[in-house]
């Protein structure tokens, strides 16, 4: 087989990507190691910043989006057993964020593949890839059985943060950052209606909680639990219990509905620079983790393809290389203000085990700050609805 660019992965990344080429009259062939139906219902993220919803829009796979999503004008912040809304939409100029399941936006990238009857592999077995510094790197794989070589002008690493081509590239290369939490979040999705129509992040003395949502009847909620947590010691009714302690409101009725789906997220930063080897380009988690707090993993997916996908086409058009070898600078700069922003969500809201009172007391002074100023205020929201792309 031979193709302009091979993808790996078929996640926000690697479908978007895809997408966003073939409007360009790019070609591509996209690998996936799962099944349809995995990918399609694997939960996980669920707030996409203003520019994301833009990206999707202009590149006409918004439409369920716009129907479904749900525009969000604020959120909310919990502690001592007080909330305080911070107005996203009045500090920012107007900007929102929208609640929409990241499985909805690959289901809708996907169908758009579909249709277009473009080239895309499921369930494909011993991906690799090589002759990453020539002119014609290659990716080998299997499906149903038979191997297969694929041709490349370029490889996108798609491949999210377990995948197999950040670890392609020769020792050496690449420089590594990264700091892993002492806690992880319980995630659950239950059939009932959320407690507030925005979200809710709680700082307790018990740990973290949040209470988001998919629907207006699909809650998703959140604790702070060990990394290594054994779901065993969750059973519904402490799930509920434990909610209903560290939402600590007397105002707000937590529906309990049945719970349907749990799992035990870890949670990491994580950063490799560069992005880029040869013509390998590394894009989404594949090259970067955030902890889940500042709601950005999906969104940094979204932003570095867009960067790439333009420099791909700029390649194309022109045969000038300028764009591909900025890439990793570009999308850097952006990563590393969503690393310390979900880095400082982080650490304002969880409790850390080894914590001291005084560390305690100074996050209360920050949460305070925070809740009651206007420019603290203004550069939570700023960050948090995503900064605008200026590139
Ligand atoms: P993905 O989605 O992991 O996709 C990678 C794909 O590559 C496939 N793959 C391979 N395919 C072929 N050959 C191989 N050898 C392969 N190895 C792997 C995988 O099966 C998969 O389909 O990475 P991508 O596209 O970079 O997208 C990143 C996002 O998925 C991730 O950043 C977010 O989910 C993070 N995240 C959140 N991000 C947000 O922007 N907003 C949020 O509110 C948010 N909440 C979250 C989150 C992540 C969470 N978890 C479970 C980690 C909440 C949670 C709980
Ligand atoms: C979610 O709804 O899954 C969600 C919302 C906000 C976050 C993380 C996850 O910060």
């Amino acid at each position: 087989m031979r193709t302009q660019v091979g993808i790996v992965g078929a996640g926000p990344a690697g479908l978007l990507l895809a997408h966003l080429l073939r409007l360009q009259g790019i070609e591509s062939v996209v690998l996936e190691n799962r099944s349809r139906d995995y990918i399609e219902n694997r939960i996980r993220a669920g707030v996409l910043e203003q520019g994301t919803v833009d990206v999707l829009n202009e590149a006409g796979v918004g439409e369920r989006l716009r129907r479904e999503g749900l525009v969000h004008h604020g959120l909310e912040i919990s502690f001592n057993q007080r909330r305080h809304r911070i107005n996203l939409h009045e500090l920012t100029g107007g900007r929102t964020i929208t609640v929409y399941g990241q499985q909805e936006v690959v289901k809708d990238l996907l169908r758009a593949r579909v249709e277009a009857a473009a080239p895309l592999y499921f369930e494909v077995e011993n991906t690799s890839i090589h002759a990453l510094d020539t002119a014609t790197p290659k990716i080998r794989f299997s499906h149903n059985a038979t191997a297969h070589e694929i041709k490349c002008d370029f490889i996108a690493g798609c491949d999210g943060f377990h995948g197999i081509c950040r670890p392609a590239i020769p020792a050496g290369v690449l420089q590594i950052f990264e700091r892993v939490y002492p806690f992880g979040w319980l995630g659950v999705l239950a059939q009932s209606k959320p407690p507030s129509a925005e979200l809710i992040y709680c700082h307790h003395e018990r740990g973290f909680a949040l209470f988001s949502m998919r629907t207006p009847e699909i809650t998703r909620l959140y604790i702070q639990c060990e990394p290594d947590e054994d779901l065993a010691n969750w059973p519904d009714e402490r799930i509920w219990e434990e909610l209903e302690l560290r939402l600590g409101a007397s105002d707000l009725t937590l529906h309990e509905g049945a719970i349907f789906q749990k799992g035990v997220t870890p949670m990491r930063s994580f950063v490799t620079e560069p992005m880029q080897y040869g013509r390998l380009f590394l894009a989404g988690d594949a090259a970067h983790i955030v902890p889940p707090t500042g709601a950005k993993g999906m969104n940094l997916a979204v932003a570095d393809v867009r960067i790439l996908a333009r420099a791909l086409a700029a390649y194309y058009q022109t045969g000038g290389t300028e764009l591909l070898n900025a890439y990793s600078q570009t999308c850097l700069r952006r990563i590393w203000r969503a690393e310390h922003f979900s880095w400082w969500m982080t650490s304002l809201l969880h409790r850390f085990p080894d914590t001291t009172l005084f560390q305690q007391r100074l996050q209360l002074a920050e949460l305070d700050y925070v809740t009651h100023s206007r420019a603290a205020a203004t550069a939570l929201a700023e960050n948090y609805v995503g900064l605008p792309f200026t590139e």
